[in-house]
């Protein structure tokens, strides 16, 4: 790999990469490389004849015709010198094979549109900036994964084909499932929450999730990976709060230290691991706080809209210096049948949002596990317990306290390196208009 070239002594390589440009000048030629972990500046004396003419040799002839992009494997004379900017050395060419060529024009340049440049998605990916988004991704998932596993925690894989709605009913992917319908999961909330009734105690799994949102929002997907946890014997939700920072200051523990550097060369970002325990502050509580500031909240009865929660990520960011914060208690009439309200007040439920940087990256709840209760607050939304057949049977059988959460692994990565849209972090994005590449 080229980033290992600079801790080789001077000598003889082997090296391959993308060409990135290709300077051609009259007595010499420089050929930029590329690959995933850096760049080497690849220099050709051109050879002249005795009149001082230059000859068409090679690999010279071939230098004049590498198009950008172009896969290509050189061997050399690897040479340190501080004045090369690139890196401090240079690879002076002895041969050159073309693996594949790439076709001259490009169809994506640095100002391309996002739109653009997610149709060639594969040249885009090129680029430094977004390796490392993935390089990211890998590191932060390992580390959740190290902390479940110390913990005990058993990964579930559950069905993205199912026979019901887990969520709202408006966002639902319906699909042909021979003589009946099926339809793609929108979170595996109900099979999470199963495991408990099975005795699995603490579950974890990383999946996809499908909502039908037709909106086309910077923070929406219609595919997504949602990173899930439940667990039992909790006192509320609280513990569930508590499980979900301590993961949070292990991921960003993990990416500072393998990426902090790089993150900040390419990114211009500080990462920030938080600080135990986050800020948590009441729902209602919250609207109060930003209507102080002077945001006029578009509805008392409902969520915290984008720009409220941007407004009460920047109140905690002054008052706490903290880039997160759990909104709690929201109402039962904005939260689904399955969150568990507190004896004392009817009204909210025992659940939380989850803020980073002014955006919501997580929901997480203690569950109803009485079965009458839950059986009435689901009547309570308008739904019909036989359609939800299966699922209250868990509550039948003994089930202890549980809880958990659901998180959005693209939107932790967007708010982390300050990225203005989930285009840009996800693999291969899937919206209303985008089923390709
Ligand atoms: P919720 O519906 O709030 O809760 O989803 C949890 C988290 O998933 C992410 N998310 C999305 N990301 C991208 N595009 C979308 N269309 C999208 N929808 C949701 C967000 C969100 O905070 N079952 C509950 C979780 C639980 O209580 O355990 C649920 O799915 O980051």
């Amino acid at each position: 790999m080229i980033k290992n070239l600079a801790a080789l002594s001077n000598g003889t390589v082997t090296v391959s990469g993308w060409v990135d440009t290709v300077r051609d000048q009259k007595k010499v030629q420089f050929v930029v490389l590329r690959d995933e972990s850096g760049a080497v500046q690849l220099v050709n004396p051109r050879t002249t004849d005795a009149d001082g003419a230059v000859v068409a040799d090679e690999p010279a002839t071939t230098i004049s015709a590498l198009a950008q992009g172009s896969f290509i494997t050189v061997t050399g004379e690897l040479k340190h010198d501080e004045r090369v900017k690139l890196g401090g050395i240079e690879i002076k060419l002895a041969s050159l094979t073309v693996v594949t060529a790439a076709i001259p024009e490009t169809p994506i340049a640095a100002d391309s549109s996002l739109d653009k440049r997610l149709d060639w998605r594969f040249l885009d990916l090129r680029q430094p900036k977004q390796n490392l988004i993935f390089r990211i991704q890998t590191t932060f998932e390992h580390a959740l994964r190290t902390y479940w596993i110390e913990h005990d925690f058993i990964e579930l894989h559950t069905p993205k084909l199912m026979a019901s709605a887990s969520e709202s009913r408006a966002e639902l992917f319906e699909v042909d499932y021979f003589d009946t319908k099926a339809y793609l999961a929108q979170s595996p909330q109900f099979f999470k929450q199963m495991a408990q009734s099975a005795g699995f105690g603490k579950v974890f799994e990383v999946g996809p999730a499908f909502r039908a949102d037709p909106s086309f929002t910077s923070r929406h997907a219609t595919e997504f990976t949602s990173v899930d946890a439940e667990i039992s014997w909790i006192d509320s939700h609280e513990d569930v709060m508590q499980l979900h920072e301590e993961l949070l200051v292990a991921g960003f523990t993990a990416v500072k230290a393998k990426h902090g550097e790089e993150v900040l060369a390419l990114f211009g970002v500080e990462v920030t691991v938080p600080t135990q325990p986050f800020p948590r502050i009441p729902l209602a509580e919250a609207k109060e706080i930003v209507k102080s500031r002077g945001y006029e909240v578009p509805r008392d009865d409902d969520d915290m809209d984008p720009e409220g929660e941007r407004q009460i990520a920047a109140y905690v960011l002054e008052t706490y210096g903290h880039e997160f914060v759990f909104l709690t208690d929201y109402a039962a009439s904005i939260r689904p049948f399955y969150h568990m309200r507190p004896e004392n007040d009817q009204t909210i439920t025992n659940s939380y949002d989850l803020i980073f940087n002014g955006t919501e990256i997580s929901t997480g709840a203690q569950r109803e596990h009485r079965i009458d209760v839950l059986t009435a607050q689901a009547i309570e939304k308008g739904l019909d317990p036989e359609e939800l057949g299966g699922y209250l049977d868990f509550f039948r059988y003994g089930v202890p306290a549980h809880g958990g959460f659901g998180m959005g692994l693209a939107r932790v990565l967007m708010l982390m390196l300050h990225q203005a849209s989930i285009r840009e972090v996800t693999y291969l994005f899937r919206g209303p208009t985008r089923l390709e590449p």
